[in-house]
């Protein structure tokens, strides 16, 4: 058997405190539409990207590739073909119940934060390894690589949105990515518009999202 070196491991201390406090500062994180086209520079972005690119995957097989835009012609394309597939959605492919569902929320078919946000960040999936090799649960993988990036942004003191305009086979022709690529979530990243407001939502207790069977 080919085994890889085995390196030694050292959690942090004070697993309790460290819990409460990063529950603290997620807590914080909301889902904004409304950008400033304040610039972010590429490094911090860099920054987040590598967090997110840490995340665990099967056989660590790492499959993504996040693809950083903050070229403004290519964020009017995006725009421009998002907002194409947004209206065909608004006017016929959602069902009533989704319609009423995304009511409460105020969105429709137009998308300027494509164009506001400083980056776009796409996630592509990759169903095959560049070398053509197989990957292993491929959406648990590349879902927690995006939710790190998101946990990231959001430490940066940045924001960002978990955009998913449907279908969205227009990233993988406007972003120029090879066949074995598939667009998996676009994320605007950036800071707040001035005054922005987001929906007064609410999160679930923590009675209503978890189960314990103790020993
Ligand atoms: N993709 C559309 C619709 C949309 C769907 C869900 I589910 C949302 O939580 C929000 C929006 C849009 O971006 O408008």
């Amino acid at each position: 058997m080919n085994t890889m070196p085995f390196e030694p491991y050292h959690p942090g201390a004070d697993p309790e405190e460290a819990a409460r406090r990063f529950y603290e500062v997620q807590r914080q994180r909301r889902s904004v539409r409304e950008f400033s086209t304040r610039p972010v520079p590429r490094g911090v972005i860099e920054w987040c990207v590598r967090a997110a690119g840490s995340a665990p995957s099967g056989a660590n097989k790492q499959p993504w590739r996040f693809v950083c835009v903050s070229d403004r012609a290519l964020k009017g394309r995006i725009r421009e073909a998002a907002e194409a597939e947004e209206r065909e959605f608004y006017a016929r492919r959602a069902t009533p119940e989704w319609l009423a569902d995304l009511a409460p929320l105020g969105t429709d078919p137009s998308k300027p934060f494509l164009e506001a946000a400083p980056w776009l960040i796409v996630v592509f999936k990759l169903a095959r390894t560049d070398e053509g090799g197989h990957v292993y649960y491929l959406n648990e993988s590349v879902g927690i690589a995006t939710g790190m990036l998101i946990a990231a942004i959001h430490h940066a003191g940045l924001v960002t949105l978990t955009h998913t305009p449907s279908p969205m086979g227009f990233l993988h022709t406007v972003l120029d990515r090879p066949e074995h690529e598939r667009p998996f979530l676009l994320l605007p990243v950036g800071y707040p518009a001035e005054g922005c407001r987001v929906p007064a939502i609410g999160r679930k207790p923590l009675g209503e999202i978890a189960v314990f069977h103790e020993g």
